[in-house]
């Protein structure tokens, strides 16, 4: 018994044990980015549609203005940390001079047929201090050899270019749409492939890995990051960053569960929530009306960097090759609606105290001191906890954001926000959503309610919790 609470000690006094599965660096440093951008561009932005067959002219492929700074400056000043390019999109046309194919900007009138749309966009991301990512369709609509062993070795050669060619890569993303009709060099026929075997994926990542080991690659199954299951750009409220790995595969059938992810997952695999900021992904003159409002990309972003998951948000290019003016200031200002209902804590020199604390180095005021590797953990074994928050004053609120130190794994699997009337009573906030699990950030939209006694009462986990940070906000939503 003695050699049993001396070791219990020694536990305490450190920090606590991970609990697996646990993401990566790079995964960490992913989501830390939040929000970043996508671009749709190619064919389909000259021809108004947003999947063309494979077969439009390089000479449609004319932007006279084309301007990847305007992009970069517009996305930097929606807070944007990096940006997604459609190198190819499913027709197969490649907005850099690939070796592999004519059927790319060189052969266009643009910049006389000298341009490199990828070389633009990861110069002007450098200038201003974003990272670029990748898109590189599998599916390929022109090329005459899809379907058979050809293409897939055309497609990691393809690969192998933009990882070699163009600087630091932070995400690749592997399209779940495949296969289908097409042109495919003039056969104009369907074509159906084997989505879970026929590009040897593992293949296609290693060599991701091999050139770009800080790259996350994303797919409906990850192994970086996960689709969100609908391209409406939320996640669930409830959101393991788990899934059963082997299960899932670009083109997954079941993909309204990776909303949720796998609570018993065996892989880190956290979600992106994709959506275009217009109804298509690609330009379309008659939706300059239909960009989405302040008020809906806000609801978005709570939904989304809210419910453990990051936000790509998707730019369709204008034909003159340019981010449109409603689009951008649209961004501009969601972003600063953001920065302004995110800017006051009013949870800043608030006491926190907890009914359980493993030791001073993990004591409740890591969770308010604005450090993001400190982190309030009860003793090892205890899964069921309450921090408690003492403002100066009474507060109004109507947000709380959590967020669990992820690199010892994603832990809690509920919890419940109370404040403390005047009579001394606890009583739940009243929120539309359910509140289960935290992981990276859990932003919690609730009624406004004054109090200067709060608490953040930890009912289940999946081992004592890890909680590195707390804020309160009155976002007057
Ligand atoms: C989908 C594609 O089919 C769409 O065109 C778009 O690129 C979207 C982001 O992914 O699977």
């Amino acid at each position: 018994m003695t050699v049993l609470a001396s070791n219990l000690l020694a536990d305490n006094n450190s920090a606590p044990e991970p609990c697996l599965p646990v993401p990566s660096p790079q995964q960490v440093a992913w989501q830390q980015m939040e929000t970043y951008a996508f671009i749709h561009f190619g064919p389909n932005t000259f021809t108004d549609k947003e999947w063309s067959y494979g077969d439009t002219p390089p000479s449609a492929f004319n932007p006279t203005r084309l301007d990847c700074e305007q992009w970069v400056e517009t996305l930097v000043k929606a807070g944007m940390k990096g940006v997604i390019l459609t190198c190819k999109h499913h027709d197969g046309f490649c907005l850099w001079p690939s070796r592999y194919t004519d059927y790319s900007v060189a052969s266009s009138p643009w910049r006389d047929g000298q341009g490199d749309v990828v070389r633009e966009l990861s110069q002007a991301c450098k200038k201003y201090g974003i990272k670029m990512g990748v898109y590189l369709s599998p599916w390929d609509r022109h090329q005459a050899s899809y379907g058979t062993q050809e293409y897939v070795t055309y497609y990691y050669n393809q690969l192998e270019e933009l990882m070699t060619q163009y600087g630091d890569v932070f995400e690749v993303w592997f399209d779940g749409a495949n296969g289908g009709d097409g042109w495919y060099g003039g056969a104009n026929e369907k074509r159906e492939i084997d989505r879970s075997t026929y590009y040897n994926y593992p293949k296609a990542w290693s060599i991701v890995n091999r050139l770009q080991p800080d790259a996350i690659i994303f797919s409906d199954g990850g192994p970086g990051c996960r689709w969100v299951g609908n391209e409406k750009g939320f996640a669930g409220a409830t959101n393991w960053a788990f899934l059963r790995m082997k299960e899932v595969y670009p083109g997954y059938p079941q993909y309204e569960e990776l909303q949720f992810g796998h609570s018993d997952g065996d892989g880190w695999c956290a979600s992106e929530c994709d959506t275009s900021i217009r109804p298509g992904w690609f330009y379309h003159a008659d939706e300059d009306d239909k960009v989405k409002t302040v008020e809906q990309l806000t609801d978005l972003y709570y939904r989304s960097v809210g419910h453990n998951g990051t936000l790509l948000l998707n730019f369709p290019v204008t034909r003159d090759g340019l981010i449109h003016p409603i689009d951008s200031a649209r961004a501009v200002a969601w972003r600063e609606r953001i920065a302004s209902e995110l800017h006051d804590n009013l949870f800043t020199g608030a006491r926190f105290k907890a009914t359980d604390t493993r030791c001073p180095d993990f004591g409740p005021d890591k969770a308010g001191d604005g450090y993001w590797d400190t982190y309030w953990a009860p003793s090892d074994g205890t899964t069921a906890a309450d921090i408690i928050i003492r403002t100066k004053e009474d507060v109004t609120l109507d947000c709380i954001i959590l967020q669990e130190y992820i690199p010892l794994g994603q832990r809690v699997k509920e919890f419940v926000i109370e404040s403390k009337t005047c009579c001394g009573k606890w009583v739940p906030v009243i929120t539309q959503e359910e509140t289960t699990t935290v992981g990276y950030k859990r932003i919690v939209r609730f009624n406004k309610r004054t109090a200067s006694e709060w608490r953040v009462r930890i009912l289940d986990s999946r081992a004592c919790p890890c909680i590195n940070n707390i804020e309160g906000y009155y976002t007057g939503n």
